[in-house]
């Protein structure tokens, strides 16, 4: 059985729609950010880095989105990676774009204390932040496939992680209609029937 630690409003509804796309049980628990959840000593024992996700599998505990979507398409879904190496290679070029660029800009708009401790310098990046992310977003509009997917024809483990960042735009008040084809990607995952099973859930926020 799989446990699934998550909070909607974060990346972690990427693995929820994943695990809802594989059709694989698991139980999802709900990390109140409100409480602090993600740094109680339970939670820290299992996570020491007190994010989400966080997935409990029988092998043992994994963190971090890519680490955890490589793992379950190895054990439940080969499919969601391309057969051929060199589009496997360009699907973890997106994802590692999107874990240690577009999102990390995004972070700036909300948690500038990681990085810096005056409040002069938390108001600097979240000014930059939509600018950061923009400028990301429109990299992205540029280099995907979008045949309709983000690597060609077939869902990979990029398209749930680029829908749910990508769908982070409007906290910045950027307007995801200026970028045509990430605007008709998120349109198509957003209908899926695995993100709405996720959704209804209260998975993604
Ligand atoms: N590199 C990690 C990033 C995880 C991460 O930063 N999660 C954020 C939410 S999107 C979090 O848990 N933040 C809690 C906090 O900063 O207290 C991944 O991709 O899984």
């Amino acid at each position: 059985m799989l446990t699934l630690h998550y909070n909607p409003l974060t990346v972690a509804p990427v693995i929820a729609i994943v695990l809802e796309e594989l059709e694989v049980d698991y139980t999802p628990v709900l990390v109140d950010f409100r409480l602090l959840a993600q740094v109680s000593p339970e939670y820290l024992a299992l996570n020491p880095k007190g994010r989400v996700p966080t997935l409990e599998t029988p092998d043992g505990v994994l963190t971090e989105t890519g680490a955890i979507l490589e793992y379950l398409a190895a054990v439940h879904g080969p499919h969601l990676v391309p057969e051929d190496p060199f589009q496997a290679g360009r699907m973890r070029e997106t994802m590692y774009y999107l874990a240690s660029t577009l999102h990390v800009n995004y972070a700036h708009a909300l948690r500038g204390a990681r990085w810096a401790d005056t409040e002069a310098s938390w108001a600097d990046m979240a000014a930059k932040a939509p600018h950061t992310m923009a400028a990301s977003l429109a990299h992205l509009e540029g280099h995907l496939d979008f045949a309709p997917f983000a690597i060609g024809t077939n869902l990979t483990l990029a398209d749930p992680w680029l829908f749910v960042l990508a769908g982070f735009a409007t906290r910045l008040s950027i307007d995801i209609a200026q970028f045509p084809n990430l605007s008709a990607h998120q349109v198509m995952m957003h209908d899926r029937y695995a993100v709405r099973a996720a959704r209804n859930k209260g998975m993604i926020g």
